[in-house]
């Protein structure tokens, strides 16, 4: 495997991925990205030129799809409509992208005969109670929630429908909530980080005892590598790092991190429906793939997360003030 067309390579696990991938194989590497909201070229910023390369345009263009499957060996598919809060007030752009998208993608690869890796969520399966002791596996049954979700699980069908009826060379990962460098202001980390910096507390949604399972970015990446590397054709796995933690838990922690009290926030409007908890069984990655992630200590990622945002202020700043506006217009008060 020489070649790699990453899909939504612009976004937030997408570019930590292709850095990932430019520092530790020699591939090359093409990204096609739409450089909707969530797309920054800068998050590409310095990459080699002689193995990388940015096409903008979008994955639902069967034409430009096709071509660009043509010339390469293999697909990683990271392109989608990523946040529940957007698909909550608006969702037509995650049915187009994340199911049309995903379904132009799969004929391409179909035709061509192209290895397939698809990125998904572990939203797919719904959420759990606080104190269920199984947690999610590749054999969980799919529930999503939101229409973010659905649209995720819906396009996860597609491809095991796809591997099943026509035979294409295609795994899935479903990974759980991610955090690191390049995530956009708009998700919880990176808005309670920002929100500090510009001396705004952090907003905690309800009673923000909803719990998500985190795990760095640059972790997700090495585990995608290793699926597409060593994963079994027509194979799910799920990737997680056992970082359960409440969102309260994680505002008191970057609170501290950043020198302030720890109880200086506001708590929020609820996000409608929202999912209680998420949490990862990456027994199979760490067993058949030899897998382990390298950030295991959450405040060592958080203070290296906060560290990167402080550094990186031009990169963040021109989305901050029109993602505030966009939570006080679709009504989020302090409670
Ligand atoms: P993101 O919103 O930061 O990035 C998405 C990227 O896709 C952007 O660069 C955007 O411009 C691009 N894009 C959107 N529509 C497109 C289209 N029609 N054609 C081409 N490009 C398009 O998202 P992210 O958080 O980096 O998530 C990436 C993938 O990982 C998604 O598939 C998501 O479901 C999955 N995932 C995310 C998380 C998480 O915690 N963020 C966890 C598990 C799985
Ligand atoms: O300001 C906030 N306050 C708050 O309490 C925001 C933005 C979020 N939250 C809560 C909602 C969630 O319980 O924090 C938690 C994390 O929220 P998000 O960052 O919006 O992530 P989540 O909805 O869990 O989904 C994320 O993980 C799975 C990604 O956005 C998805 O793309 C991925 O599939």
């Amino acid at each position: 495997m020489q070649r790699i067309l990453v899909t939504g390579g612009a976004g937030f696990i997408g570019s930590n991925f292709v850095h990932y991938v430019m520092e530790h194989t020699d591939c090359a590497v093409t990204v096609l990205d739409k450089l909707t909201y969530a797309g920054n070229r800068g998050s590409l910023a310095g990459l080699d030129a002689g193995r990388f390369s940015l096409v903008v345009g979008d994955i639902c263009d069967a034409a430009l799809v096709d071509s660009l499957v043509a010339g390469v060996d293999a697909v990683v598919h990271y392109a989608a409509e990523s946040h529940n809060d957007n698909s909550l007030a608006d969702p037509s752009p995650f049915v187009q992208t994340n199911l049309v998208g995903t379904f132009t993608l799969l004929e391409a690869v179909r035709r061509h005969g192209t290895r397939f890796h698809h990125i998904s969520t572990d939203e797919v399966y719904g959420d759990l109670a606080l104190d269920e002791p199984e947690r999610f596996t590749e054999a969980t049954a799919y529930n999503p929630s939101s229409p973010y979700s659905a649209t995720k699980a819906g396009s996860d069908l597609l491809v095991r429908a796809w591997v099943r009826s026509f035979g294409i060379n295609a795994t899935i990962s479903n990974c759980s909530n991610n955090y690191g460098p390049y995530q956009h202001v708009e998700k919880f980390i990176p808005r309670q980080i920002t929100n500090v910096i510009d001396g705004i507390r952090p907003r905690l949604y309800g009673a923000g005892v909803n719990v998500r399972d985190w795990i760095h970015a640059e972790d997700h990446s090495s585990a995608v590598l290793a699926i597409l590397q060593r994963g079994a054709a027509g194979e799910t796995y799920l990737i997680g790092a056992d970082g359960e933690h409440n969102n309260q838990d994680v505002i008191q922690r970057i609170l501290t991190a950043m020198g302030q009290d720890p109880g200086a926030y506001d708590h929020v409007t609820d996000r409608p429906g929202h999912d209680l908890r998420y949490a990862i069984d990456p027994t199979r990655l760490r067993t058949e793939l030899g897998w382990a992630p390298a950030y295991a200590d959450f405040d060592a990622g958080l203070a290296a997360t906060i560290a990167w945002y402080r550094e990186h202020e031009a990169w963040w700043r021109p989305q901050k003030a029109a993602t505030e506006a966009g939570y006080a217009r679709r009504g989020e008060q302090v409670r």
